[in-house]
């Protein structure tokens, strides 16, 4: 049962359900009636804001539709407990989890930032002065985090995080040794999930797919017969994976992979990877829009260039299929973003090796096609 973090997940999600019921929509209920919150508005709302930052690129491209844009231009603080913070009222997400917004079992700490400690150069977003920091605690506090931002609304319609979907963002891992130990961010990373969608808004569930980031991972590297388990060489880096794994059997299947492995989809290139101290763009790419599924991902740092690094595309990678069953085929509802980190303290020993991380995050956008993402110049 363990082996599987589709299973992990179980018990921090459980708190999600609360989350939406006194967040989510009671939250949005206290808005003044004359603001539209539906998600339509404020995708197009957060569209008008990312057109103005990149109204060239939006007018260029009338295949596809920018649904989501934040730049993480507006103040949250760490130190001060606010609910309903401007993660919700400037930057439209439709809920928050974490220590700062006073819920508890959270875990992690989620605010915005103007300067990151030891770095020292530019913001790698549109225009940025500020950025999303993700501060997880799961090594002070020897358990599993949950804490999230959440997009979408539980009681609106389907497919508001469409089946077949695109996201985009820069991510930065800090680790940073502070010789006067005031700003000390010695970030590690063993396994966490970053976006995790659910086809009917509520949580714990099965999605068709889960975006994750693991130590070690479970890779099957182009050239190579066989897929194989790594681990990435140090704490400071982050190796990318996908799973699909359905609640009544894996939908993804690795056929040279053994039965507990066979949905988890790795990266398929290590050419790039994230590591400390290195803002890195990070595309996504998910389609589970018809029975056949498929996975991409790329990678480039800041300054170098794009490399795909995952491709896991049914009817095309050899040894593998993703069938969608076709009551299935379609999207999600929401999505939560990190959720769970580390080890939850209740599966004994495993929670002594969690570590502490502070993941920086700049230009988080989600859009129904590659042509509809912000583009920064190489
Ligand atoms: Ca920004
Ligand atoms: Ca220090």
């Amino acid at each position: 049962m363990r082996k599987s973090p589709m299973r992990n997940i179980s018990w921090p999600v459980v708190q999600a359900a609360v989350v939406w019921a006194l967040v989510g929509l009671v939250g949005a209920g206290t808005v003044g009636v004359a603001e539209d919150t539906s998600p339509a508005a404020q995708a197009e709302s957060n569209q008008a804001q990312a057109k103005g930052a990149s109204s060239r690129e939006a007018q260029a491209s009338p295949a596809g539709k920018l649904l989501f844009f934040d730049g993480f231009e507006y103040e949250v603080k760490r130190d001060e407990v606010n609910p309903r913070p401007a993660f919700i009222t400037q930057g439209k997400w439709s809920g928050v989890k974490s220590i700062n917004s006073g819920r508890t079992g959270a875990g992690g700490y989620l605010y915005t930032v103007d300067r990151i400690p030891g770095y020292k150069g530019k913001f790698p977003g549109r225009n940025s002065r500020r950025v999303l920091a993700i501060e997880g605690r799961p090594g002070t506090l020897k358990t599993q985090t949950d804490f999230y931002l959440a997009y979408g609304d539980p009681q609106g319609p389907a497919n508001q995080v469409p089946g077949d979907v695109w996201f985009q963002f820069w991510l930065y891992l800090n680790y940073y040794d502070d010789p006067k130990d005031k700003e000390d961010q010695l970030s590690g990373f063993t396994n966490g999930k970053f976006l995790y969608p659910s086809p009917d808004g509520r949580y714990p569930t099965y999605p068709l797919w889960l975006f994750v980031f693991r130590h070690s991972s479970y890779v099957w590297l182009q050239g190579e017969k066989e897929p194989r388990e790594i681990e990435a060489s140090s704490y400071q880096e982050i190796l990318l994976h996908a799973e699909s794994m359905g609640r009544d059997g894996p939908y993804a299947n690795i056929k040279k992979g053994p039965d507990y492995n066979r949905w988890k989809m790795g990266q398929t290139s290590l050419e790039e990877r994230i590591v400390a101290n290195r803002w890195t763009l990070v595309k996504l790419h998910f389609d589970t829009s018809t029975t056949s599924a498929r996975y991409e991902a790329w990678l480039r740092p800041l300054g170098g260039k794009t490399v795909k690094v995952a491709e896991w595309i049914d009817g095309v990678t050899p040894d593998f299929s993703w069938k969608i069953p076709p009551d299935k085929v379609g999207g999600h509802k929401v999505f939560c973003m990190p959720t769970t980190m580390g080890d939850h303290a209740e599966w004994g020993d495993r929670a002594k090796n969690n570590r502490d991380c502070w993941i920086y995050l700049d230009d988080f956008a989600m859009a129904t096609s590659e042509d509809a993402l912000p583009k920064y110049p190489e």
